[in-house]
């Protein structure tokens, strides 16, 4: 029995078990670590800017002094190493690359690193964690191995696949990453009776939600939120920002061609997409595409609605790997019944609006027994203002097991600690 959608099973959350690290990061010598904690803190300065490829920061160190670092600013330019690689030029020979991920070993948009860190003289080389990438996965670490380079892995492979999340979920669950985000009042409504929500939490709340919007490659709503709301979904922030793409789940195409999400195309570098499904009338699919609108055709489900799990892995097809929900009840009751959601952001205001009708943040039939409720695990409370965040997975993709040391890469043991 599934608990919020009334039919099928819940998928299970992986809890406990999944990826745990081999090699405790106090193992390690703190020099060791200090230049990882770099190498990590330059690959986040690319947040919401790599899309579809991961987050990478490189640090070249030769005799305790850095000679060259690096990270990947965007798809299609250089990668960390090979970033790093240019600037020490002949101080390479002998160094240590500390770098985020696994190098990669095959032609993408660039050339391998591995063939690059050979050639460049490199002596070790410490990775935080192994590439998913499945052209990747400890092959490019046998590489380095096998032409002599000294290999490690693990070192703050929790900070490193915490940055890469979205990589790890398109590329060990097949679909983007999925953050469920609602403000509500205290007592748990998100509109009042008559369906005023402007606004719930305060300035520093949708600040936040502004900044989040910055670093997502897209934020979805349902049509009901659309009607309610005629929200833009553009990021606005003091200094400028990046729009993601905006998608309005409407089977029926029933977004008006003058909504504000629509006529936000023309102003913003995103797009707008309209995830319709096929029994969507022509004449209103034609009059949004004549907006300025790209609609999506996406299977629909028995009742008729667009198929969550088939509109998922179109958009991780279409490069999108962090997926932002942005409500309405009936989007996030779906998305929990199909198990699809991975992680929560709750923002709750200290105020107090009532009304039996005035609405939740989650719809769908619910669950029958507080024994059947959903749990999120990892659980963090943050002040944002006068309101609190609570934060929380109920997947974390940075826990999904990715054991490819005995399969594909002969040579590369995961404990490197020296
Ligand atoms: C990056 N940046 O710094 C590293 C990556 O599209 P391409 O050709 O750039 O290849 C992307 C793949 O390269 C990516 O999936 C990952 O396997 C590998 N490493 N990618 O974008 C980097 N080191
Ligand atoms: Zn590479």
């Amino acid at each position: 029995m599934n608990p919020l959608g009334g039919n099928g099973s819940l998928p299970a959350a992986p809890a406990a078990g999944g990826w745990q690290p081999a090699v405790p990061a106090a193992n390690w010598p703190e020099e060791d670590r200090r230049w990882m904690r770099r190498a990590l803190a330059l690959a986040g300065r690319a947040r919401g800017r790599t899309t579809p490829n991961p987050l990478v920061g490189a640090v070249l160190v030769r005799d305790d002094r850095v000679v060259g670092e690096g990270f990947h600013r965007r798809a299609g330019a250089p990668h960390a190493e090979a970033e790093a690689l240019r600037q020490a030029g002949d101080r390479a020979r002998g160094a240590t690359l500390y770098v985020t991920l696994e190098p990669c070993c095959h032609y993408g948009r660039t050339p391998p690193c591995s063939d690059a860190l050979i050639r460049a003289g490199i002596r070790r080389v410490v990775a935080a964690m192994v590439d998913p990438d499945p052209r990747v996965r400890g092959r490019g670490l046998a590489a380095l191995r096998a032409a002599g380079v000294r290999v490690e892995v693990g070192l703050l492979e929790e900070e490193a696949r915490r940055l890469n999340a979205a990589y790890l979920a398109w590329n060990l669950l097949g679909r983007p990453l999925i953050t469920m985000k609602y403000a509500m009042t205290l007592d748990g409504r998100i509109a009042t009776r008559r369906g005023d929500a402007r606004w719930i939490t305060g300035d520093a709340a949708r600040r936040f939600v502004h900044r989040l919007r910055d670093r997502v490659d897209l934020i979805a709503v349902g049509i009901g939120t659309v009607l309610a709301d005629d929200p833009c979904l553009t990021t606005r922030l003091p200094r400028g920002g990046r729009d993601p793409i905006r998608l309005v789940i409407d089977s029926q195409a029933r977004t008006p061609p003058g909504a504000r999400v629509v006529r936000a195309a023309a102003a913003s570098p995103a797009p707008t997409w309209i995830a319709v499904t096929e029994r969507a009338p022509a004449h209103r699919v034609r009059a949004l595409e004549a907006a300025g609108a790209q609609v999506l055709r996406v299977p629909a489900t028995a009742e008729g609605r667009v198929d969550l799990a088939e509109l998922l892995v179109e958009l991780g097809r279409r490069g999108i790997r962090h997926v932002l929900v942005e409500g309405g009840a009936a989007i996030h009751g779906a998305l929990l019944a199909a198990g699809l959601a991975d992680h929560v952001l709750a923002f709750i205001a200290p105020k107090l609006v009532g009304g039996a009708g005035a609405p939740g943040p989650v719809g769908g039939p619910g669950v029958d027994r507080m024994a059947g409720a959903l749990r999120l695990h990892r659980v963090r409370l943050r002040r944002l203002g006068d309101d609190w965040l609570v934060e929380g997975y109920l997947r974390d993709p940075a826990t999904l097991p990715l054991d490819v040391f005995s399969a594909t890469a002969p040579g590369v043991s995961r404990a490197g600690g020296p």
